[in-house]
């Protein structure tokens, strides 16, 4: 019997990412940023201890598809130790990092440029044979899906957008049956992708998500065909076959990026794989805590003493929290931020939200929200901030696609 594959799977790094940060003088990185690259070290740390025999990360290196030469220089640092390991390592590319353009490089390429050992950048769907310590590991890999390379140029001009992610997610899927058909059937196999699955549970990223984002179904992934399938993209972990053979996993990301991913653990996966048989489990890393506070103090004789019962509750040590306070007109001069600040002392970040009572109504002009569509909505947001009607069309067009979503349960 040949032993066991041990694989770290992780995936949606987002170096980057400095909302709710500050510059750390010290190493001049924003300390956001430092938070990533801690989880990222942390990642690392555990598959060289543990002696993986692969690791595999599933795409999203950093926030933009230009990171600066900095985030870059720490993104590979980091890498680097993996290689000199002698771990093989794969990079898949996620949307974060395809550029623009077919012909320029993705922010991972460099790696593969400089033949850097051990390190594999998969930037089309293929079938890499890694040579583990632990004898032949097969891995799928399917970065995500770019309209136009997987498209004729007619489907591309004339189907409409519902037609458009009908092809695709067609075209992924006899992607998927051809790359299982070129496997050897005795060799552990792992699909390695970066892609939504149909009725994945999705935080708040969604609602920042721009652009195309084409769904493959289950059926088409939950195959026997892999031993596991290891995904990024939903930053949220979740294991989406949990009844059945094969595991279908989104590692989920190492950090949070914003206070709709505050209730979400956040860390990796570990596999021990044989064909026929994956036991994963799910490693928590200590990513930074957020918390949201929301009081709502418009029938408080004490507004103050309300807000200091609640922030009691919490544990804002280090965390980035953001303190939500409805109150009436009259209470705003006794709520000011030189009164609340000094509450939220401790805090790695915080920030102080006033929900006042009169000002959702006054700028919808005595409409009633609840009457209104998200349409209506997201209009009336636009012509406040001053855009003039002809501007908003493209707004409503991307914003359609994302309304009409069924409710994600997140
Ligand atoms: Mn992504």
């Amino acid at each position: 019997m040949p032993e066991p594959i041990r694989i770290l799977h992780f995936a949606d790094l987002h170096i980057g990412m400095e909302n709710y940060g500050r510059v750390d003088p010290e190493t001049g990185l924003n300390l956001r940023v430092v938070d990533f690259l801690r989880r990222m070290d942390e990642v690392v740390d555990y598959a060289i201890a543990q002696e993986a025999d692969a690791v595999l990360f599933a795409g999203d290196a950093f926030r933009t598809r230009t990171p600066n030469p900095t985030h870059q220089r720490e993104f590979a640092q980091r890498i680097r130790r993996l290689s000199e390991a002698a771990i093989p390592t794969v990079l898949l590319v996620g949307n974060h990092d395809i550029p623009l353009m077919e012909q320029r490089a993705s922010s991972v390429e460099i790696f593969s440029t400089l033949a850097v050992p051990h390190v594999i950048v998969a930037d089309h769907p293929g079938l890499l044979r890694l040579e583990t310590r632990h004898g032949l590991l097969q891995v799928a890999t399917l970065p995500f899906p770019v309209y136009q390379r997987l498209l004729t140029r007619e489907q591309y001009r004339h189907l409409n957008r519902d037609a458009l992610d009908q092809a695709v997610s067609g075209a992924l899927v006899d992607i998927l049956g051809q790359l299982g058909a070129q496997c050897a059937p005795d060799i552990p196999t792992v699909l390695l992708g970066h892609f939504s699955v149909e009725n994945a549970h999705w935080g708040s990223e969604r609602n920042i998500m721009v652009g195309r984002d084409v769904t493959v179904p289950l059926s088409a992934i939950a195959d026997p065909t892999w031993d596991y399938v290891a995904l990024g993209h939903i930053h949220q972990h979740q294991n989406l076959n949990p009844a059945a053979f094969p595991p279908v996993v989104y590692s989920g990301s190492l950090e949070r990026v914003d206070f709709g991913e505050e209730q979400q653990p956040k860390g990796f996966c570990w596999i021990v794989l044989e064909r026929g048989r994956a036991d994963w489990r799910y490693i928590e890393l200590p990513a930074r805590a957020f918390h949201t506070l929301r009081v709502d103090v418009r029938m408080e004789p004490e507004p103050l003493t309300a807000i200091r019962r609640e922030v009691a509750r919490h544990r804002l040590e280090g965390a980035v929290v953001r303190l939500i306070v409805v109150m009436t007109p009259d209470q705003e001069p006794q709520l000011r931020d030189a009164v609340l600040m000094p509450l939220l002392e401790g805090a790695f970040f915080a920030q102080i939200n006033r929900d006042i009572d009169r000002a959702a109504r006054d700028r919808l002009n005595g409409l009633d929200p609840d009457d209104l569509t998200p349409e209506h909505l997201l209009t009336r947001y636009l012509l406040t901030k001053g855009r003039v009607e002809a501007e908003i069309a493209p707004y409503l067009e991307e914003a359609r696609a994302i309304f009409e979503e069924p409710e994600s349960v997140a």
